[in-house]
């Protein structure tokens, strides 16, 4: 029995000795890691189409390992993270980006973009290849692709109807926690309070802020409609991340693994657009089923003051000249 077990116990150490030497061979070197990490929950459609789409197809040279929840990283220092060399990849928003880079303010200014084929157009112009370059020299980071994350609507525990920008004076507005953010939420006319996105729902349940504002399939996979009472459908800002990448990583990759990494990252960008899109149409009788109230306000008066802010603000002075209308043109 003993002699048993010890041949069996010497086949196993043999087997994972080998296992360790097969680790170490060039062969197995090659399939790379990519650590993700994201405040968003795995059921985000971000989540969703990075998990069922980008990862099956980067599979046979890549390991996608994604921590969701900010599980890794604190909201918003994912990119430092990965400029250090302490993360592969992210979902890095304008906001995030124009903490190192004021002119990507641009990107993150309300009522810019107009949709999300609008989005994508953006992305893909020439105007954008100088942002992205400027990303990829002085961070070592490549902006993948451009990932839908919706309109983004004022969502409050609040019970009074707001129509304009007045109705949102000394409302404790959550915004994430970046001088971008902040001034959009001062540009819509209220308090602005600075908040990581996993602190929210609790924030809301206590009264710790009034309200918050995000497009309606996060408010639904955050589950904030069971603490707050209206939803107001000022579709303020139409919202993006980047899917980034760890340039020194990317760079590591033969050509063709790269080519199907962007393939398999421009795929899973469009995959979650559409579910994103599809479910913007659907959840506003969701949340209305829940006993929120969901309304339209005076979406002019909000676009007009939100506008006008930004281009009196010091951020649009970063702006490369004439960006705006080329923007507007595309
Ligand atoms: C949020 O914190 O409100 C926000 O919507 C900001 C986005 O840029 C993005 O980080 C998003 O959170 C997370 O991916 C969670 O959905």
């Amino acid at each position: 029995m003993e002699t048993t077990l010890s041949r069996r116990s010497v086949v196993a150490a043999a087997a994972a000795a080998s296992l360790t030497a097969f680790a170490g061979s060039s062969f197995a070197q090659e399939k790379v890691k990519l650590r993700l990490s994201s405040p968003s929950s795995a059921t985000d459609q971000r989540a969703v189409a990075l998990t069922s789409v980008f990862a099956p197809a980067v599979a046979d040279f890549a390991t996608f390992e994604p921590h969701w929840n900010a599980a890794l990283f604190k909201q918003g220092t994912e990119l430092e993270a990965i400029s250090r060399g302490n993360l592969d990849m992210s979902i890095a928003s304008a906001q995030e980006l124009a903490e190192f880079f004021p002119e990507f303010s641009i990107f993150s200014a309300g009522y810019l973009h107009k949709d999300a084929a609008h989005q994508k157009r953006v992305f893909e112009s020439d105007l954008f290849q100088p942002f992205k370059k400027m990303v990829e020299d002085k961070l070592g980071v490549k902006l993948l692709t451009v990932m839908y994350l919706g309109r983004r609507q004022l969502n409050l525990r609040t019970d009074k109807k707001i129509n304009t920008p007045e109705d949102l004076a000394g409302i404790k507005l959550r915004m994430p926690g970046s001088e971008a953010w902040m001034f959009l939420g001062r540009a819509l006319g209220a308090n602005p309070t600075p908040m990581a996105f996993t602190e929210v729902y609790t924030g809301l349940q206590t009264g710790a802020i009034d309200g918050q504002d995000n497009p309606l399939p996060t408010n639904r996979d955050a589950k904030f409609f069971e603490v707050t009472k209206q939803i107001v459908l000022t579709s303020h800002l139409v919202d993006l991340n980047y899917l980034t990448i760890s340039k020194k990583v990317f760079d590591k990759l033969s050509p063709a693994n790269q080519a199907r990494l962007q393939k398999a990252a421009d795929d899973a960008a469009e995959s979650g657009r559409q579910k994103q899109l599809k479910l913007e149409d659907e959840l506003v009788q969701f949340f209305k089923d829940k006993g929120l109230q969901v309304y339209t306000p005076n979406v002019d008066a909000f676009r007009a003051r939100v506008q006008k802010a930004y281009l009196e603000s010091d951020l649009s002075k970063s702006w490369p000249k004439g960006l705006v209308e080329k923007i507007n043109a595309l």
